[in-house]
């Protein structure tokens, strides 16, 4: 029987394109569905009622949630190019930054976009030390993954393109060559990706849709 696979997103979010890229790296084809935010459709709120966030990913009719869930029921269900490691080690070392990506990383740097004139500098700080243990974690591999694409890579695409974008559309200075080398390469190597360079939103759409989420922070040089 054929697979019937439905992902809800929307093309800005970090969070819904983790799960278009797994798919996509694992050449499952999937219908896209686009969802306004703002107006959220019935079928976003049916199947996703407790939180109404994208991603959901729909197989065969029954709805899954979360993005990091989203990620391993994928990796569990179809194991060609499989996104965790095998060592049950590995894997919870790439489950706990998996999670602390989305602990630590995104709220320091949502706080860094959001702050006021004031507490900017701290918050850009506090931004960098959250992404000191990513850059660590890289030794001398390609990738989190090692030489190709896995968990960590995937829920790192915030880190590689979101925060690269973000801090040219807000003028921030985050992740920087000088203080994280080895987190620059990584971006480098993960946008070359021909999988990934297709997943991603086009970077003038993302840096538009920044400058109107933080209008107050344009021209704002740190
Ligand atoms: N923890 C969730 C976060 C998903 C999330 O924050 N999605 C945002 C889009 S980037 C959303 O749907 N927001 C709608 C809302 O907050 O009402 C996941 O990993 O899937």
């Amino acid at each position: 029987m054929g697979e019937e696979l439905q992902v809800f997103g929307t093309h800005v979010s970090p969070f819904s394109r983790r799960v278009e890229l797994a798919l996509q790296l694992k050449a499952i084809p999937y219908q896209y569905i686009e969802e306004d935010i703002p107006k959220k459709s019935p079928f976003l709120l049916k199947y996703n009622p407790l939180y109404k966030k994208v991603p959901v990913l729909v197989h065969n009719g029954i709805p899954l949630v979360e993005s990091l869930i989203i990620l391993e029921y994928i990796d569990e269900n179809w194991k060609t190019n499989p996104i965790l490691p095998q060592h049950p080690r590995e894997r919870a070392r790439a489950r706990f930054l998996a999670n602390y990506i989305d602990d630590k990383v995104f709220p320091s740097w949502i706080k860094a976009a959001r702050s006021g004139r004031e507490g900017r500098e701290k918050a850009v700080e506090e931004a960098c030390k959250a992404l000191e243990p990513l850059e660590n974690e890289l030794k001398s591999n390609k990738f989190f993954g090692g030489d190709s694409i896995g968990l960590v890579d995937i829920v790192g695409i915030f880190v590689g393109y979101w925060i690269p974008v973000m801090q040219q559309a807000l003028g921030f200075q985050i992740l920087t060559t000088h203080r994280f080398p080895k987190l620059t390469k990584w971006s480098q190597e993960l946008l070359k990706h021909s999988v990934v360079n297709q997943a991603l939103p086009p970077k003038h759409d993302l840096s538009s849709y920044i400058q109107a989420c933080y209008p107050h922070h344009l021209g704002s040089k740190l």
